[in-house]
């Protein structure tokens, strides 16, 4: 007889990443792409981070010894800086992807690991509309009764910037980073900061696909462990 194949499911990152597409897809969203092996430049002098600045110790880099120059992406806003060199604004993108970072894990920290860039750019961007954005999003990805909270924060390329916390239930969960971006970011790809405002944000994908499946351990998700598709766990 015979044997009824048993068929696979969608990894939890793949899930989640596929519901962050529609939920901004409805906001007119489009979606940016960049590599993940990506040069200095992108990854952190457009970014306006000055070179020896404490700051891109921030990021734990995994330097290439046989490309010098390049970098494993420590964060997805490299792709802001490659979409805004080939586009103009207004424009509107997230941006997905794989980040490495070369730190000691736990379970919230991987050394691969996945965020979700966003980046709205045009006239009269306010800081309003950021948060308007965020809460809008998370009220989709988590429900209606989720509150959204910034605090002031650094990151270079972004004057003011935030740490972005979500109140889940009865905890307050921290996401991921936000800001205007900075004038010295937008005269790196040449575009006019007299006219044009935007604002910017980078969140954690593994550790909200861990907070909505309930999965306990960000290292979880690349262990090839098939019990993962059946979080939360009795
Ligand atoms: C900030 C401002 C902007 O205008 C745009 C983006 C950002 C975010 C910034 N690029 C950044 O990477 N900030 S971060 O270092 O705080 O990381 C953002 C999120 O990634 C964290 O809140 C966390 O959810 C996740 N993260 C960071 N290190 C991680 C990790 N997830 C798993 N493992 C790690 N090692």
């Amino acid at each position: 007889m015979q044997q009824k194949p048993t068929l696979g499911v969608l990894h939890p990152l793949t899930l989640v990443l596929e519901e962050i597409y529609a939920i901004f897809a409805k906001q007119g969203f489009s979606v940016g792409t960049g590599p993940e092996l990506e040069d200095e430049w992108h990854n952190f002098d457009a970014l306006n981070f000055p070179k020896d600045h404490p700051a891109r110790d921030m990021q734990d880099t995994f330097f290439i010894k046989d490309r010098p120059g390049f970098v494993l992406r420590t964060h997805t806003s490299n792709v802001q800086i490659r979409y805004m060199q080939n586009h103009t604004a207004p424009l509107a993108i997230i941006s997905p992807g794989k980040v490495f970072r070369n730190e000691a894990t736990d379970m919230t920290h991987e050394a691969q690991f996945h965020q979700i860039e966003g980046l709205v750019v045009g006239e009269n961007i306010t800081v309003a509309h950021l948060k308007a954005t965020l809460l809008n999003f998370l009220k989709e990805f988590f429900g209606e009764e989720t509150e959204i909270r910034l605090r002031p924060s650094f990151f270079p390329f972004v004057e003011p910037g935030f740490e972005v916390d979500a109140r889940v239930g009865d905890r307050w969960l921290e996401l991921g980073g936000a800001g205007m971006v900075h004038p010295n970011v937008f005269d790196a790809v040449e575009y006019d900061n007299k006219k044009l405002t935007g604002f910017a944000f980078g969140m954690g994908v593994d550790r909200l696909a861990n907070v909505k499946f309930g999965i306990s351990d960000v290292r979880y998700q690349y262990q090839g462990d098939l019990r993962l598709n059946q979080w939360p766990q009795k």
